[in-house]
């Protein structure tokens, strides 16, 4: 009885070993938005690597991307990062933005260099209170 559940302990050591050790967050991510989802909600990227990162609108409406707070290096963006409806001038605020307009692409990419958990939002006015949060992970290699 003792011997079987140390067997297994050592088994589940070994197995969430190779899990968290083995996995390499991807670099390339694409992100789907529409009402009033980031799909995934929860993204995982490696620190100090480059990251690209797609942004799809499948929605009916403008939405935005945006990380407030994080230390980022080597931010750019492509495609519509305008946008009609987002407040203008707040993305100075924020240290990752970029807006997808209807049926569109844009990307944008980044070097995340300090480990955590950082929250995404989008702010077109009503759609994080409505559910368009989402969380970036950002892991140590
Ligand atoms: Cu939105």
């Amino acid at each position: 009885m003792f011997y079987k559940k140390i067997v297994l302990a050592i088994a589940v050591l070994f197995l969430s070993a190779c899990g968290s050790s083995n996995a390499i967050p991807a670099t390339e991510i694409t992100v789907d938005m529409n009402e009033f989802l980031f799909e995934p909600a929860e993204i995982t990227i490696p620190a100090g690597v480059p990251i690209v990162l797609t942004l799809t609108n499948s929605g009916a409406q403008e939405h935005d991307f945006v990380v407030a707070e994080i230390v980022v290096e080597d931010v750019s963006s492509e495609g519509d990062t305008t946008g009609e409806h987002h407040a203008h001038g707040a993305e100075a605020n924020y240290d990752l933005h970029i807006v997808t307009a209807v049926g569109g692409t844009s990307t944008l990419s980044f070097t995340a260099t300090e480990p955590g958990t950082y929250k995404i939002i989008c702010t077109i006015q009503g759609h994080e209170i409505a559910g368009m949060v989402g969380e970036l992970v950002v892991v140590s290699q």
